[in-house]
């Protein structure tokens, strides 16, 4: 099987992640951010993750790969129940986290973004949803502090480090994707839970952290 993605995508993440847990084998095939034929092509859209499956067709939908997947061995691993907090402070959080986020994508070394072209592409097209770049990093500092503020809410409310809420769930898939794209943030404040529940579902999900090139 192929996996088409964008490596900063959160989706693509969440359908990365059960590739990772249930350890299956998929190839992974980062698109050019400007290269609007190949997505169209296999599903009709410009959209990222699209899973091409052995035999040619292609599934498009974080979720409905993930439970495709999940499910193909008919032994599914996301059987715990979900905690309607985390959704809360998902949905608080992700109420503003792309105002810090997507201007530190738009410069951070991703392969989608190989040419300048193609990097182009995504300043353009995330300016227009959420404005001028440089006007957003001056919310930075205020940002960060925002989301240090809200992670230790979140400190809380991790059960174990291997699953959110103690077994893994469809909270951890909706969860895990967010700290990661967080990792490319410099300075923000983790609390020891949340830290290691982070860096234990990158290993369990073979998923890796963007800290390295953080700014
Ligand atoms: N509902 C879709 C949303 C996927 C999505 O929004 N992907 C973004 C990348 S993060 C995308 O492909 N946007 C079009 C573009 O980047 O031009 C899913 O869960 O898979």
């Amino acid at each position: 099987m192929k996996l088409y993605i964008y490596d900063h995508c959160p989706f693509c993440v969440k359908a990365r992640m059960i590739f990772g847990l249930k350890n299956i084998p998929v190839e992974l095939i980062v698109m050019m951010n400007d290269d609007e034929q190949t997505p169209v092509r296999l599903i009709g859209q410009k959209m990222a993750p699209i899973l091409m499956k052995a035999d040619g067709s292609c599934m498009p939908e974080s979720l409905d790969i993930v439970h495709y997947i999940d499910e193909s061995d008919r032994s599914p691993l996301l059987t715990g129940a979900v905690n309607p907090a985390i959704g809360d402070w998902l949905r608080r959080v992700n109420g503003y986290i792309n105002k810090l986020l997507i201007p530190r994508v738009a410069e951070a070394p991703f392969a989608e973004f190989a040419t300048p072209q193609a990097r182009q592409y995504f300043i353009n097209k995330k300016q227009a949803t959420y404005g001028d770049f440089a006007e957003l990093k001056q919310h930075a500092p205020g940002l960060i502090k925002n989301i240090s503020d809200d992670l230790r809410k979140l400190d809380d409310l991790i059960v174990k480090p291997n699953a959110v809420n103690g077994e893994l769930s469809l909270d951890d898939i909706h969860l895990f994707p967010l700290l990661r794209s967080l990792s490319l943030v410099a300075g923000v404040e983790y609390p020891s839970r949340v830290a290691d529940y982070r860096d234990n579902m990158a290993k369990q999900t073979q998923v890796n952290l963007l800290s390295s090139v953080a700014a």
